[in-house]
């Protein structure tokens, strides 16, 4: 194999890791289910009003929000009033070293949101532009049932290009395509060992 395993990729910035997560598959799932026990699932209403296709989650010092008065960052979860759950270690260290990996030295992930996709759920082309530190990448895991990742560039306009990303596959995302357009296919019907008939999506962000 090319590069030993690591394949950055265009844009400047995108770095994909095939398998990256697959030793820690099971142990990553159970993580987010527990998390998902306490800060549940839930499909979360845009600005205007639209329920997003996929339900998502949050753990670590600030979740993820979207409702009428717009995305944010928020403590705690609006659906509890209590703070989200910890970030798990497990999750940290994986964020950390798939960063290193990809170039990006000393990431430390304060967040991470959890999406979970069921059979035709994806996520339109969008920017991720909530976070303060843009110096920072996100670090994205994908466990279960297979997606196509949707990249596109600087501009809405930009056509996507298409990623498979499969269980276990990590993409680390900084520099220049950190504020590119991007989202997922709706999923393809299917069931995965470890998940059943969805695919979740961790994503390790620096927010606040
Ligand atoms: C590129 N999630 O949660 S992960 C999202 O598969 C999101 O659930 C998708 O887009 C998913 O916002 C894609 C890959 C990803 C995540 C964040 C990014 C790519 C990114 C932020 C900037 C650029
Ligand atoms: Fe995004």
């Amino acid at each position: 194999m090319i590069n030993g395993d690591l394949f950055p990729v265009s844009p400047p910035g995108l770095c994909v890791l095939p398998g990256f997560a697959l030793a820690e598959e099971e142990a990553l799932v159970e993580a987010a289910l527990a998390i998902a026990s306490r800060a549940p699932f839930r499909r979360m209403k845009t600005p205007g009003g639209r329920e997003m296709r996929a339900a998502m989650t949050n753990c670590g010092a600030a979740g993820w929000v979207s409702d009428a008065r717009g995305y944010r960052y928020a403590r705690e979860d609006p659906q509890t009033g209590e703070p989200w759950p910890e970030l798990p270690d497990l999750f940290r260290r994986l964020a950390t070293r798939a960063a290193r990996a990809a170039g990006f030295t000393g990431f430390m992930p304060d967040m991470a949101l959890i999406n979970r996709y069921e059979p035709g759920a994806g996520m339109a082309l969008h920017q991720d532009l909530d976070e303060r530190d843009f110096s920072a990448p996100i670090v994205s895991v994908s466990l279960g049932l297979p997606a196509v990742f949707l990249w596109g560039g600087p501009n809405r306009a930009d056509r996507p290009a298409r990623l498979a990303l499969r269980s276990g596959d990590v993409a680390v995302w900084g520099g220049a395509a950190r504020k590119f357009f991007h989202g997922v296919a709706p999923l393809k019907p299917g069931a995965h060992p470890r998940t059943g008939a969805a695919r979740l999506n961790l994503t390790f962000r620096r927010a606040l």
